[in-house]
Protein backbone atom coordinates (compact mmCIF):
# COMPACT_ATOMS: atom_id res chain seq x y z
CA UNK A 1 0.00 0.00 0.00
CA UNK A 2 1.71 3.35 -0.84
CA UNK A 3 1.07 6.60 0.93
CA UNK A 4 -0.68 9.23 -0.69
CA UNK A 5 0.76 12.98 -1.14
CA UNK A 6 -1.30 14.08 2.23
CA UNK A 7 -1.92 17.99 2.53
CA UNK A 8 -4.23 20.04 4.60
CA UNK A 9 -5.02 23.29 4.86
CA UNK A 10 -5.98 25.22 8.21
CA UNK A 11 -9.58 24.51 9.40
CA UNK A 12 -11.38 27.92 9.16
CA UNK A 13 -13.41 29.62 11.87
CA UNK A 14 -16.79 28.55 11.14
CA UNK A 15 -18.07 31.93 12.62
CA UNK A 16 -16.19 34.20 10.07
CA UNK A 17 -17.47 34.20 6.21
CA UNK A 18 -15.02 33.14 3.78
CA UNK A 19 -12.99 35.97 2.89
CA UNK A 20 -10.02 36.50 0.71
CA UNK A 21 -7.38 35.22 2.67
CA UNK A 22 -9.59 31.91 3.62
CA UNK A 23 -10.31 31.58 -0.55
CA UNK A 24 -6.53 32.11 -1.44
CA UNK A 25 -5.08 29.60 1.14
CA UNK A 26 -7.49 27.13 -0.37
CA UNK A 27 -6.66 27.92 -3.76
CA UNK A 28 -2.88 27.57 -3.27
CA UNK A 29 -4.00 24.07 -1.60
CA UNK A 30 -5.54 22.96 -4.21
CA UNK A 31 -3.14 23.95 -7.03
CA UNK A 32 -0.42 22.33 -5.21
CA UNK A 33 -3.58 19.16 -5.08
CA UNK A 34 -3.98 19.21 -8.65
CA UNK A 35 -0.24 19.93 -10.05
CA UNK A 36 0.91 16.75 -7.98
CA UNK A 37 -2.27 14.65 -9.38
CA UNK A 38 -1.11 15.72 -12.59
CA UNK A 39 2.19 14.79 -12.12
CA UNK A 40 1.15 11.24 -10.99
CA UNK A 41 1.71 11.50 -7.34
CA UNK A 42 -1.66 9.89 -5.35
CA UNK A 43 -2.76 12.40 -3.12
CA UNK A 44 -5.15 13.58 -0.41
CA UNK A 45 -6.06 17.09 0.45
CA UNK A 46 -7.93 17.77 3.76
CA UNK A 47 -9.90 21.21 4.53
CA UNK A 48 -12.82 21.66 6.90
CA UNK A 49 -13.97 23.65 10.07
CA UNK A 50 -12.89 24.60 13.14
CA UNK A 51 -15.80 24.44 15.23
CA UNK A 52 -15.60 25.24 19.12
CA UNK A 53 -14.52 27.34 21.46
CA UNK A 54 -15.39 30.72 22.94
CA UNK A 55 -16.20 32.98 19.81
CA UNK A 56 -18.63 30.27 18.05
CA UNK A 57 -20.49 29.80 21.19
CA UNK A 58 -20.35 33.72 21.89
CA UNK A 59 -21.86 33.71 17.87
CA UNK A 60 -24.41 31.36 18.37
CA UNK A 61 -25.59 33.03 21.95
CA UNK A 62 -26.15 36.28 19.76
CA UNK A 63 -27.60 34.67 17.12
CA UNK A 64 -30.16 33.37 19.55
CA UNK A 65 -29.21 29.62 18.34
CA UNK A 66 -28.16 26.69 19.93
CA UNK A 67 -24.26 26.09 19.11
CA UNK A 68 -24.51 22.91 17.21
CA UNK A 69 -27.77 23.89 14.89
CA UNK A 70 -25.39 27.11 14.23
CA UNK A 71 -22.93 25.59 13.69
CA UNK A 72 -24.57 22.78 11.01
CA UNK A 73 -26.18 26.30 8.95
CA UNK A 74 -22.67 27.71 8.74
CA UNK A 75 -21.46 24.43 7.58
CA UNK A 76 -23.64 24.76 4.98
CA UNK A 77 -22.46 28.33 3.70
CA UNK A 78 -18.64 26.65 3.73
CA UNK A 79 -19.11 23.72 2.16
CA UNK A 80 -20.93 25.66 -0.75
CA UNK A 81 -17.73 28.13 -0.96
CA UNK A 82 -15.65 25.33 -1.53
CA UNK A 83 -17.95 23.92 -4.31
CA UNK A 84 -17.52 27.34 -6.09
CA UNK A 85 -13.81 27.65 -5.76
CA UNK A 86 -14.09 23.91 -7.72
CA UNK A 87 -11.73 22.52 -4.97
CA UNK A 88 -10.60 18.84 -5.17
CA UNK A 89 -10.73 18.02 -1.65
CA UNK A 90 -10.78 14.51 -0.75
CA UNK A 91 -12.25 15.01 2.83
CA UNK A 92 -13.90 18.16 4.59
CA UNK A 93 -13.40 17.57 8.36
CA UNK A 94 -15.69 19.20 11.03
CA UNK A 95 -14.59 19.53 14.77
CA UNK A 96 -17.87 18.53 16.03
CA UNK A 97 -17.90 15.08 14.39
CA UNK A 98 -18.13 12.02 16.04
CA UNK A 99 -14.79 10.81 14.54
CA UNK A 100 -12.97 13.83 15.00
CA UNK A 101 -14.17 14.17 18.90
CA UNK A 102 -13.36 9.98 19.77
CA UNK A 103 -9.89 10.66 18.15
CA UNK A 104 -9.20 13.90 20.72
CA UNK A 105 -10.53 12.06 23.50
CA UNK A 106 -8.21 9.01 22.98
CA UNK A 107 -5.21 11.01 22.37
CA UNK A 108 -6.14 13.11 25.90
CA UNK A 109 -6.48 10.05 27.81
CA UNK A 110 -3.10 8.67 26.33
CA UNK A 111 -1.26 11.60 26.74
CA UNK A 112 -2.51 11.84 30.71
CA UNK A 113 -2.05 8.43 30.78
CA UNK A 114 2.06 9.46 30.09
CA UNK A 115 2.19 12.05 32.15
CA UNK A 116 2.44 14.90 29.79
CA UNK A 117 -0.66 16.80 31.59
CA UNK A 118 -0.57 18.60 35.06
CA UNK A 119 -2.76 20.99 36.96
CA UNK A 120 -1.90 24.16 38.10
CA UNK A 121 -4.40 27.52 39.54
CA UNK A 122 -3.46 30.09 36.64
CA UNK A 123 -4.49 33.78 38.06
CA UNK A 124 -3.82 36.74 35.62
CA UNK A 125 -4.96 38.43 32.33
CA UNK A 126 -7.42 36.73 29.50
CA UNK A 127 -8.44 37.68 26.22
CA UNK A 128 -11.90 36.24 25.66
CA UNK A 129 -11.69 37.57 21.74
CA UNK A 130 -8.20 35.44 21.25
CA UNK A 131 -8.59 32.32 24.29
CA UNK A 132 -5.49 33.52 25.25
CA UNK A 133 -4.11 33.81 28.52
CA UNK A 134 -1.79 37.23 28.46
CA UNK A 135 1.07 38.00 30.08
CA UNK A 136 2.71 41.20 31.71
CA UNK A 137 5.22 40.95 28.20
CA UNK A 138 2.17 40.98 26.13
CA UNK A 139 1.16 44.48 27.62
CA UNK A 140 1.98 47.29 25.83
CA UNK A 141 4.50 50.24 26.74
CA UNK A 142 1.74 52.42 28.10
CA UNK A 143 0.21 49.06 30.04
CA UNK A 144 -2.97 48.73 27.78
CA UNK A 145 -3.11 45.72 25.70
CA UNK A 146 -3.36 45.79 21.85
CA UNK A 147 -7.02 46.40 20.93
CA UNK A 148 -6.89 42.76 18.51
CA UNK A 149 -7.05 41.02 21.83
CA UNK A 150 -10.66 42.60 22.54
CA UNK A 151 -11.72 43.21 26.39
CA UNK A 152 -8.70 41.84 28.72
CA UNK A 153 -9.78 40.50 32.16
CA UNK A 154 -8.64 39.42 35.30
CA UNK A 155 -8.78 35.70 36.16
CA UNK A 156 -8.21 33.20 38.22
CA UNK A 157 -8.51 29.54 37.26
CA UNK A 158 -7.74 25.87 37.98
CA UNK A 159 -6.70 23.99 34.85
CA UNK A 160 -4.87 21.22 32.65
CA UNK A 161 -1.62 22.27 31.33
CA UNK A 162 0.29 20.56 28.55
CA UNK A 163 4.59 20.38 29.57
CA UNK A 164 6.26 22.22 26.94
CA UNK A 165 8.98 23.89 28.68
CA UNK A 166 11.53 20.88 28.40
CA UNK A 167 10.47 20.62 24.69
CA UNK A 168 12.42 23.72 23.24
CA UNK A 169 15.76 22.59 22.69
CA UNK A 170 15.34 19.42 20.43
CA UNK A 171 12.65 21.10 18.33
CA UNK A 172 15.64 24.27 17.12
CA UNK A 173 17.88 21.76 16.85
CA UNK A 174 15.22 19.76 14.80
CA UNK A 175 14.38 22.86 12.53
CA UNK A 176 17.95 23.40 11.96
CA UNK A 177 19.11 19.97 10.64
CA UNK A 178 16.02 19.76 8.45
CA UNK A 179 15.49 23.36 6.80
CA UNK A 180 12.41 22.43 4.31
CA UNK A 181 10.16 22.09 7.81
CA UNK A 182 9.17 25.30 8.29
CA UNK A 183 9.43 27.00 4.82
CA UNK A 184 9.92 30.06 2.99
CA UNK A 185 12.85 30.35 4.76
CA UNK A 186 11.97 33.58 6.28
CA UNK A 187 9.06 32.04 8.46
CA UNK A 188 11.19 29.39 9.40
CA UNK A 189 13.52 32.01 10.72
CA UNK A 190 11.01 33.55 13.09
CA UNK A 191 9.87 30.02 14.21
CA UNK A 192 13.70 29.78 15.40
CA UNK A 193 13.88 33.06 16.64
CA UNK A 194 10.78 32.83 19.04
CA UNK A 195 12.34 29.47 20.02
CA UNK A 196 15.85 30.46 20.71
CA UNK A 197 15.06 33.88 22.43
CA UNK A 198 11.70 33.03 24.18
CA UNK A 199 10.86 31.49 26.77
CA UNK A 200 8.13 28.21 26.30
CA UNK A 201 5.46 28.54 28.77
CA UNK A 202 3.34 25.12 29.47
CA UNK A 203 0.47 24.98 26.95
CA UNK A 204 -2.99 25.43 29.30
CA UNK A 205 -5.20 22.80 27.86
CA UNK A 206 -8.62 23.10 29.13
CA UNK A 207 -11.64 25.59 29.96
CA UNK A 208 -13.73 25.19 32.63
CA UNK A 209 -17.19 24.39 32.01
CA UNK A 210 -18.51 26.51 34.13
CA UNK A 211 -17.27 29.40 32.01
CA UNK A 212 -17.40 27.60 28.24
CA UNK A 213 -19.09 24.74 28.05
CA UNK A 214 -18.81 24.78 24.02
CA UNK A 215 -16.32 22.13 23.27
CA UNK A 216 -15.02 18.71 23.36
CA UNK A 217 -15.53 17.23 26.82
CA UNK A 218 -11.97 16.82 28.44
CA UNK A 219 -12.40 13.07 29.26
CA UNK A 220 -10.36 13.22 32.60
CA UNK A 221 -12.32 16.07 34.12
CA UNK A 222 -15.63 16.13 33.68
CA UNK A 223 -15.36 19.71 34.63
CA UNK A 224 -13.35 21.18 31.75
CA UNK A 225 -13.64 21.05 28.24
CA UNK A 226 -10.94 21.21 25.99
CA UNK A 227 -8.59 24.37 24.69
CA UNK A 228 -10.02 25.06 20.95
CA UNK A 229 -6.63 24.64 19.58
CA UNK A 230 -5.95 21.50 21.36
CA UNK A 231 -8.79 19.72 19.39
CA UNK A 232 -8.55 21.84 16.38
CA UNK A 233 -4.93 20.78 15.39
CA UNK A 234 -5.50 17.30 15.65
CA UNK A 235 -8.12 17.24 13.14
CA UNK A 236 -4.89 16.38 10.67
CA UNK A 237 -4.48 12.83 12.35
CA UNK A 238 -8.47 12.24 13.19
CA UNK A 239 -9.47 12.45 9.61
CA UNK A 240 -6.11 10.05 8.87
CA UNK A 241 -7.76 7.52 11.64
CA UNK A 242 -11.10 7.81 10.48
CA UNK A 243 -9.60 6.35 7.26
CA UNK A 244 -8.21 3.29 9.26
CA UNK A 245 -4.48 5.01 8.87
CA UNK A 246 -2.32 1.96 10.59
CA UNK A 247 0.30 4.38 12.42
CA UNK A 248 -2.26 6.85 13.70
CA UNK A 249 -4.45 3.97 15.04
CA UNK A 250 -1.55 2.17 16.99
CA UNK A 251 -0.89 5.71 18.61
CA UNK A 252 -4.42 5.95 19.62
CA UNK A 253 -4.07 2.69 21.44
CA UNK A 254 -6.28 -0.44 21.70
CA UNK A 255 -8.83 0.02 18.71
CA UNK A 256 -11.53 -2.31 17.44
CA UNK A 257 -10.36 -4.01 14.84
CA UNK A 258 -13.52 -2.91 13.22
CA UNK A 259 -11.73 -0.78 10.06
CA UNK A 260 -11.09 -2.94 6.83
CA UNK A 261 -10.42 -0.02 4.54
CA UNK A 262 -6.78 1.06 5.24
CA UNK A 263 -5.39 4.56 4.06
CA UNK A 264 -1.75 5.56 4.96
CA UNK A 265 -1.78 9.04 5.19
CA UNK A 266 0.07 10.25 8.43
CA UNK A 267 2.73 12.19 8.41
CA UNK A 268 1.25 14.68 6.46
CA UNK A 269 3.81 16.20 3.15
CA UNK A 270 2.78 19.90 3.48
CA UNK A 271 0.48 21.42 6.38
CA UNK A 272 -0.15 24.52 4.46
CA UNK A 273 -1.35 28.09 7.07
CA UNK A 274 -1.31 31.69 7.55
CA UNK A 275 1.56 33.22 9.34
CA UNK A 276 -0.50 34.01 11.83
CA UNK A 277 -0.95 30.77 13.17
CA UNK A 278 3.12 29.22 12.62
CA UNK A 279 3.62 28.85 16.29
CA UNK A 280 0.88 26.52 16.74
CA UNK A 281 1.87 24.93 13.56
CA UNK A 282 5.60 24.59 14.02
CA UNK A 283 6.02 24.84 17.67
CA UNK A 284 3.18 23.22 19.82
CA UNK A 285 1.83 20.78 17.05
CA UNK A 286 5.83 19.24 16.69
CA UNK A 287 5.50 18.90 20.02
CA UNK A 288 1.88 17.03 20.56
CA UNK A 289 3.08 15.19 18.08
CA UNK A 290 6.11 13.95 19.81
CA UNK A 291 4.23 13.48 22.62
CA UNK A 292 1.88 10.82 21.02
CA UNK A 293 5.01 8.98 19.74
CA UNK A 294 3.60 10.17 16.12
CA UNK A 295 6.52 11.15 13.18
CA UNK A 296 5.95 15.24 12.61
CA UNK A 297 4.66 16.31 9.06
CA UNK A 298 7.30 17.00 6.49
CA UNK A 299 6.57 20.46 5.74
CA UNK A 300 4.62 23.17 7.21
CA UNK A 301 4.14 25.64 4.27
CA UNK A 302 3.28 29.45 5.40
CA UNK A 303 1.90 32.05 3.07
CA UNK A 304 1.72 35.64 3.80
CA UNK A 305 -1.63 37.88 4.25
CA UNK A 306 -3.56 39.75 1.90
CA UNK A 307 -4.54 43.33 2.32
CA UNK A 308 -6.79 45.53 0.40
CA UNK A 309 -6.24 48.80 -1.11
CA UNK A 310 -2.84 48.52 1.84
CA UNK A 311 -4.95 48.37 4.41
CA UNK A 312 -6.34 45.70 6.86
CA UNK A 313 -8.90 43.68 5.73
CA UNK A 314 -11.60 43.94 8.07
CA UNK A 315 -15.40 43.62 8.01
CA UNK A 316 -16.12 46.29 10.66
CA UNK A 317 -14.21 48.97 8.36
CA UNK A 318 -15.88 47.39 5.17
CA UNK A 319 -12.71 47.31 3.74
CA UNK A 320 -12.94 43.76 2.42
CA UNK A 321 -12.88 41.71 -1.23
CA UNK A 322 -15.73 39.19 -1.33
CA UNK A 323 -14.26 35.92 -3.57
CA UNK A 324 -18.02 34.98 -4.57
CA UNK A 325 -19.11 38.74 -5.64
CA UNK A 326 -15.78 38.74 -7.54
CA UNK A 327 -15.96 35.07 -9.63
CA UNK A 328 -19.56 35.72 -10.10
CA UNK A 329 -18.81 38.81 -11.84
CA UNK A 330 -15.06 37.58 -13.46
CA UNK A 331 -15.26 33.67 -13.28
CA UNK A 332 -13.85 31.46 -11.06
CA UNK A 333 -10.74 30.96 -12.99
CA UNK A 334 -9.83 34.46 -13.34
CA UNK A 335 -10.10 34.80 -9.42
CA UNK A 336 -7.82 32.03 -9.34
CA UNK A 337 -5.52 33.26 -11.48
CA UNK A 338 -5.01 36.53 -9.78
CA UNK A 339 -4.82 35.36 -6.05
CA UNK A 340 -1.39 32.34 -7.26
CA UNK A 341 -0.03 35.16 -10.05
CA UNK A 342 0.09 38.09 -7.63
CA UNK A 343 1.02 36.74 -4.51
CA UNK A 344 3.88 34.28 -3.77
CA UNK A 345 3.54 31.74 -1.09
CA UNK A 346 5.63 33.40 1.95
CA UNK A 347 4.97 37.66 1.37
CA UNK A 348 2.43 39.82 2.08
CA UNK A 349 -0.04 40.73 -0.95
CA UNK A 350 -2.64 44.04 -1.70
CA UNK A 351 -5.67 43.10 -3.73
CA UNK A 352 -6.24 45.92 -5.77
CA UNK A 353 -9.43 46.09 -8.47
CA UNK A 354 -7.41 48.15 -10.85
CA UNK A 355 -4.75 44.95 -10.54
CA UNK A 356 -7.17 42.58 -10.94
CA UNK A 357 -8.98 44.22 -14.09
CA UNK A 358 -5.50 44.78 -15.12
CA UNK A 359 -4.24 41.32 -15.02
CA UNK A 360 -7.29 40.20 -16.05
CA UNK A 361 -7.29 42.46 -19.42
CA UNK A 362 -3.68 42.34 -20.37
CA UNK A 363 -2.71 38.24 -19.16
CA UNK A 364 -6.05 36.12 -19.68
CA UNK A 365 -8.28 38.11 -22.15
CA UNK A 366 -4.79 39.87 -24.48
CA UNK A 367 -2.80 37.03 -23.90
CA UNK A 368 -4.00 33.38 -23.46
CA UNK A 369 -7.60 34.33 -24.38
CA UNK A 370 -6.67 35.96 -27.83
CA UNK A 371 -4.22 33.31 -28.29
CA UNK A 372 -6.45 30.35 -28.42
CA UNK A 373 -8.94 32.45 -30.02
CA UNK A 374 -6.98 33.67 -33.12
CA UNK A 375 -5.17 30.24 -33.49
CA UNK A 376 -8.44 28.05 -33.29
CA UNK A 377 -10.14 30.64 -35.97
CA UNK A 378 -7.15 30.61 -38.23
CA UNK A 379 -7.21 27.12 -38.46
CA UNK A 380 -11.12 26.98 -39.40
CA UNK A 381 -10.86 29.60 -41.91
CA UNK A 382 -7.60 28.35 -43.75
CA UNK A 383 -8.02 24.74 -43.20
CA UNK A 384 -11.56 24.22 -42.47
CA UNK A 385 -10.40 22.79 -38.57
CA UNK A 386 -8.48 20.28 -39.85
CA UNK A 387 -4.74 19.75 -38.03
CA UNK A 388 -2.12 19.80 -40.52
CA UNK A 389 0.79 17.43 -40.54
CA UNK A 390 3.27 17.97 -37.54
CA UNK A 391 6.06 20.93 -37.15
CA UNK A 392 8.47 21.52 -34.46
CA UNK A 393 9.50 24.94 -34.45
CA UNK A 394 7.89 25.86 -31.61
CA UNK A 395 8.76 22.60 -29.49
CA UNK A 396 11.98 23.46 -28.21
CA UNK A 397 10.59 26.66 -26.29
CA UNK A 398 7.32 24.76 -25.21
CA UNK A 399 9.50 21.91 -23.76
CA UNK A 400 11.65 24.39 -21.82
CA UNK A 401 8.82 25.95 -20.36
CA UNK A 402 7.24 22.43 -19.43
CA UNK A 403 10.42 21.49 -18.14
CA UNK A 404 10.46 24.76 -15.77
CA UNK A 405 6.67 24.34 -14.97
CA UNK A 406 7.30 21.00 -14.08
CA UNK A 407 10.05 21.41 -11.39
CA UNK A 408 8.52 24.59 -10.06
CA UNK A 409 5.45 23.04 -9.48
CA UNK A 410 7.52 19.84 -7.61
CA UNK A 411 8.43 22.62 -5.61
CA UNK A 412 5.26 24.38 -5.05
CA UNK A 413 6.70 27.76 -6.55
CA UNK A 414 3.39 28.31 -8.14
CA UNK A 415 3.62 31.86 -9.17
CA UNK A 416 7.18 31.77 -10.87
CA UNK A 417 5.20 28.46 -12.81
CA UNK A 418 2.49 30.88 -13.86
CA UNK A 419 5.82 33.19 -14.93
CA UNK A 420 6.84 30.62 -17.06
CA UNK A 421 3.79 29.30 -18.59
CA UNK A 422 3.07 32.99 -19.52
CA UNK A 423 6.11 32.81 -20.96
CA UNK A 424 5.55 30.63 -23.48
CA UNK A 425 1.87 32.31 -24.30
CA UNK A 426 3.47 35.37 -25.20
CA UNK A 427 6.17 33.11 -26.88
CA UNK A 428 3.16 31.80 -29.33
CA UNK A 429 1.60 35.20 -29.78
CA UNK A 430 4.88 36.83 -30.63
CA UNK A 431 5.18 34.01 -33.32
CA UNK A 432 1.46 34.91 -34.97
CA UNK A 433 3.40 38.49 -35.67
CA UNK A 434 6.06 37.22 -36.78
CA UNK A 435 4.83 34.20 -39.68
CA UNK A 436 1.39 36.69 -40.03
CA UNK A 437 -0.69 33.69 -41.06
CA UNK A 438 -3.18 36.01 -42.59
CA UNK A 439 -0.55 37.44 -44.73
CA UNK A 440 0.36 33.59 -45.61
CA UNK A 441 -3.05 32.38 -46.74
CA UNK A 442 -3.30 35.37 -49.48
CA UNK A 443 -0.66 33.32 -51.01
CA UNK A 444 -1.13 29.40 -52.45
CA UNK A 445 3.18 29.46 -53.13
CA UNK A 446 3.21 29.41 -49.35
CA UNK A 447 0.60 26.72 -48.23
CA UNK A 448 3.19 24.82 -46.71
CA UNK A 449 4.52 27.74 -44.29
CA UNK A 450 0.83 28.63 -43.53
CA UNK A 451 0.19 24.34 -42.52
CA UNK A 452 3.73 25.07 -40.52
CA UNK A 453 2.22 28.11 -38.20
CA UNK A 454 -1.32 26.76 -38.08
CA UNK A 455 0.12 23.86 -36.25
CA UNK A 456 2.89 25.33 -34.34
CA UNK A 457 -0.14 27.48 -32.67
CA UNK A 458 -2.40 24.53 -32.13
CA UNK A 459 -0.02 22.72 -30.39
CA UNK A 460 0.85 25.01 -27.61
CA UNK A 461 -2.21 25.44 -27.11
CA UNK A 462 -2.95 22.04 -26.55
CA UNK A 463 0.23 22.32 -23.83
CA UNK A 464 -0.85 25.01 -22.46
CA UNK A 465 -3.89 23.41 -21.58
CA UNK A 466 -1.83 20.72 -19.55
CA UNK A 467 0.22 23.17 -17.97
CA UNK A 468 -2.55 24.85 -17.37
CA UNK A 469 -4.67 22.49 -15.51
CA UNK A 470 -3.53 22.47 -11.97
CA UNK A 471 -3.94 26.53 -11.84
CA UNK A 472 -7.49 27.06 -14.11
CA UNK A 473 -9.18 23.50 -14.74
CA UNK A 474 -12.14 25.37 -16.08
CA UNK A 475 -10.61 27.35 -18.38
CA UNK A 476 -7.64 24.16 -19.43
CA UNK A 477 -10.70 21.57 -19.78
CA UNK A 478 -12.31 24.50 -22.13
CA UNK A 479 -9.52 24.81 -24.32
CA UNK A 480 -9.33 20.45 -24.50
CA UNK A 481 -12.71 20.88 -25.75
CA UNK A 482 -12.46 24.25 -28.03
CA UNK A 483 -9.47 21.42 -29.15
CA UNK A 484 -11.41 18.72 -30.26
CA UNK A 485 -9.91 17.01 -27.67
CA UNK A 486 -11.62 13.85 -25.45
CA UNK A 487 -11.50 14.13 -21.63
CA UNK A 488 -9.07 16.58 -19.34
CA UNK A 489 -6.13 17.96 -19.73
CA UNK A 490 -5.11 16.46 -15.99
CA UNK A 491 -1.99 14.16 -16.88
CA UNK A 492 1.16 16.46 -17.14
CA UNK A 493 3.01 13.56 -19.31
CA UNK A 494 0.41 14.90 -22.46
CA UNK A 495 2.91 17.91 -22.54
CA UNK A 496 4.65 16.65 -25.16
CA UNK A 497 4.94 18.18 -28.20
CA UNK A 498 3.29 16.35 -30.97
CA UNK A 499 0.34 14.93 -29.37
CA UNK A 500 -1.84 16.81 -32.07
CA UNK A 501 -1.91 14.16 -35.04
CA UNK A 502 -2.55 15.41 -38.92
CA UNK A 503 -6.31 15.06 -39.46
CA UNK A 504 -7.25 15.65 -36.23
CA UNK A 505 -10.68 17.93 -36.23
CA UNK A 506 -11.10 20.58 -33.75
CA UNK A 507 -13.96 21.73 -32.08
CA UNK A 508 -15.67 25.19 -32.06
CA UNK A 509 -13.68 28.69 -30.77
CA UNK A 510 -15.33 30.65 -28.17
CA UNK A 511 -13.87 33.45 -26.31
CA UNK A 512 -12.11 32.47 -22.91
CA UNK A 513 -12.09 35.42 -21.30
CA UNK A 514 -14.47 38.28 -22.94
CA UNK A 515 -12.71 41.58 -22.47
CA UNK A 516 -13.96 44.11 -19.93
CA UNK A 517 -13.20 47.82 -19.36
O1 LIG B 1 -6.93 30.47 12.32
N1 LIG B 1 -4.80 36.73 4.15
O2 LIG B 1 -9.00 29.97 11.38
P1 LIG B 1 -9.26 31.30 10.53
C1 LIG B 1 -4.38 35.45 3.99
N2 LIG B 1 -9.32 27.96 12.98
N3 LIG B 1 -4.75 34.43 4.81
C2 LIG B 1 -5.59 34.71 5.81
C3 LIG B 1 -6.08 36.01 6.04
C4 LIG B 1 -5.65 37.06 5.14
N4 LIG B 1 -6.06 38.30 5.24
N5 LIG B 1 -6.91 35.94 7.11
C5 LIG B 1 -6.92 34.66 7.53
C6 LIG B 1 -7.92 29.76 12.21
N6 LIG B 1 -6.12 33.91 6.75
C7 LIG B 1 -7.99 28.45 12.95
C8 LIG B 1 -7.03 27.47 12.32
S1 LIG B 1 -5.88 25.05 12.10
C9 LIG B 1 -5.75 23.69 13.04
C10 LIG B 1 -6.96 26.11 12.98
C11 LIG B 1 -5.82 32.47 6.90
O3 LIG B 1 -10.60 31.06 9.91
C12 LIG B 1 -5.22 32.17 8.27
O4 LIG B 1 -3.86 32.54 8.29
O5 LIG B 1 -9.06 32.51 11.36
C13 LIG B 1 -5.46 30.69 8.40
O6 LIG B 1 -4.41 29.94 7.81
C14 LIG B 1 -6.77 30.49 7.61
O7 LIG B 1 -6.99 31.70 6.87
C15 LIG B 1 -7.97 30.23 8.51
O8 LIG B 1 -8.12 31.30 9.42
Amino acid sequence: MSKPFYLTTAINYVNGEPHLGHAYEEIVADVIARARRSLGTEVFFLTGLDEHGQKVQQAAIAAGKDPQAYCDELAEVWKSFVAKLELSNDDFVRTTEPRHKEVVQAILNRLQANGHFYQKLYEGFYSTKEETFLTERDRRPDGSFDPAYGEVIQLKEQNYYFKLSDQQQWLIDYIEANPSFVQPEQRRNEVLGFLKHDVLEDLCITRPVTRLNWGIAFPIDTAYVTYVWFDALLNYISVPAAHGDPAVLQALGPQPSTLNHQLLLWPADIHLIGKDIQKFHAVFWPIMLKAMGLPLPRQVLVHGWWQKDGEKISKSTGNIVDPIAVINEWGLDAFRYYVVRELDIGADGNWTDAGFRGRYNSELADGLGNLLNRSLSMLRRYRNGIVPPPSAVLAPDAQRVVEEARGLLEQNKLQAALVAIWSLVARANQYVEQTAPFKLAKDPAKASQLDEALYNLVEVCRLLAVLLWPFLPGTASKIYAQLGLPGAPDKFSAAQWGGLTAGHSIGTPAPLFPKKE
